[in-house]
């Protein structure tokens, strides 16, 4: 099985997967090494005939001794006509284990009771001692973040995005993900798989560092006051959107907390929202740089981006300043994901999500179907889960946070919803794809995540061609 993992990474999954191992196997000793007295009786999910075609026999006093063509030997005469008792065919001898057990391999296809079946007349010979499938085992990477079990949308079969399977190919590992938001917070569970990023704010009063564009991304809060942003509107605390964000594709796995969809990958924070939003000029610069390419005054990312996240957006056509950046990002060779906002209307009157060249992402909720708030229309191009906050807090996309109401305070976790929340889950998977290949392509990515999409459980018309579904995915680009 391919892996890709960090070494460290290994080692701590192989740590944490030792208790569950060792039941495992516990059970596997006890579901099937029986006396010759026994009642065969077989754990069902032990007993996988698709998984293996393969028997594992071990003998009393470690006969037959030195077995080549074993299974003319009469002493496998057993074996052999178990097999040609329940299924017929021929048994294949593969080799002696170092435990002195045999393994042989079945010659025709069976089905899991024939399998038992098999083996039971095995066990009917007094000088077998045991036989068991031989099973398949695999990395076991479910993370074990404290608070990984509430990431529902990772991996609940109806409305996640099916990781966990991803994950035993990759992670990300050496995918760079450009996250153009609200800057980052250095949080305990995200700042280690963070590179160095840039503020394209050129406003200082929308950034609230003090200063226009420079190198220090960090989020300084985005809290607004009543009527300052559009009269009318009440003011609003720090959202720390952009952590939230780049916590989804990238934060920390088996530590602490929680993790992100491409825990391997890291996060460029480019930072081009601040109060009462950002501006399309800083917004388009921020992509070209994140992807690699030059803007006067800033220098050069030292870390181009193959997949950029705009969890952003406006009201409005696609123009060509926007069209123009996402021309030169793909140019150069970055995945632009978007998402499709959150006012449930015809996504075409959202940009940059009605541009071309972008994959659009709605939202759906817990249980599969359109979150409530997500657009839809035909430039929706696939769907990933958004959350949904307000009736069950839990339904949210749990993910990196800051208690800060304004200024930054201390870290936390929280649960938001929103196509914002949406798009980093399919950014990371994009990521998952770079990682397996990494000369693939804008349009190769897109159609990857778009043919294995898996359908909707419930109603999300205009939500594009299905939930992604990271591990078909991965398993496609993989092939
Ligand atoms: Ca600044
Ligand atoms: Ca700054
Ligand atoms: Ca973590």
């Amino acid at each position: 099985m391919k892996n890709i993992m960090p070494s460290g990474y290994l080692i701590k999954k192989l740590a944490l997967a030792s208790t569950v191992a060792l039941a495992a196997a516990v059970n596997t000793v006890n579901a099937v090494v029986m006396d010759d007295t026994s009642q065969a009786s077989f754990s069902p999910q032990l007993v996988n005939s698709a998984e293996t075609d393969r028997l594992i026999v071990k003998y009393k006093h470690n006969t037959p001794q030195n077995l080549m063509s074993a299974l003319s030997d009469s002493s496998m005469q057993s074996v052999s006509n178990a097999v040609l008792d329940v299924v017929g065919g021929k048994v294949n001898y593969i080799r002696k284990m170092s435990t002195g057990a045999h393994v042989v391999k079945l010659g025709n296809k069976v089905s899991d009771s024939e399998l038992k079946a098999i083996m039971k007349k095995m066990m009917a010979d007094p000088n077998i001692e045991m036989v068991e499938p031989d099973i398949r085992m695999y990395p076991m990477l479910t993370p074990n973040d404290a608070r990984y079990n509430e990431q529902w949308h990772y991996f609940e079969t109806t409305g996640g995005l099916n990781l966990p399977t991803a994950w035993d190919t990759t992670t990300g590992t050496g995918v760079v993900v450009g996250v153009i938001d609200t800057g980052y917070r250095p949080h305990a569970d995200l700042v280690g798989n963070l590179l160095p990023g840039y503020d394209f704010i050129s406003s200082a009063q929308t950034a609230q560092d003090g200063n226009g564009r420079d190198p220090d991304a960090r989020d300084e809060g985005d809290w607004t006051n009543d009527n300052e942003c559009v009269p009318g509107r009440p003011g609003t605390n720090s959202s720390w959107h952009g952590t939230h964000v780049a916590g989804t594709i990238a934060a920390v796995a088996n530590n602490r907390g929680v993790v992100g969809a491409a825990f391997g990958s890291r996060v460029v924070p480019i930072r081009a929202l601040g109060r009462c939003g950002g501006s399309l000029s800083d917004i388009a610069d921020a992509m070209i740089w994140g992807a690699g390419g030059n803007v006067p005054g800033v220098p050069a990312n030292p870390n181009p981006a193959q997949v950029l996240n705009l969890s952003l957006g406006g009201g409005g056509a696609c123009g060509s300043t926007i069209q123009s950046a996402i021309n030169t990002a793909r140019s150069l060779g970055a995945t632009v994901v978007v998402a499709a906002g959150n006012e449930s209307q015809n996504v075409s009157n959202a940009t940059p999500a009605n541009c071309n060249g972008v994959i659009t992402v709605a939202a759906t909720d817990r249980s599969g179907g359109r979150a409530f708030y997500s657009n839809f229309g035909n430039r929706v191009d696939v769907a990933a889960p958004g959350g949904e906050t307000n009736s069950v807090r839990a339904n949210g996309v749990l993910s990196t946070l800051n208690t800060g109401r304004r200024n930054p305070r201390n870290d936390s976790l929280a649960f938001y919803q929103g196509t914002s929340m949406a798009t980093p889950h399919v950014a990371a998977a994009a990521a998952l794809l770079y990682s397996v290949n990494p000369s693939i392509t804008p349009n190769q990515v897109e159609n990857i995540l778009e043919s294995t999409a898996r359908s909707f459980p419930r109603r999300c018309r205009g939500c594009g061609a299905g939930i992604v579904d990271a591990a078909a995915a991965v398993d496609a680009v993989n092939r």
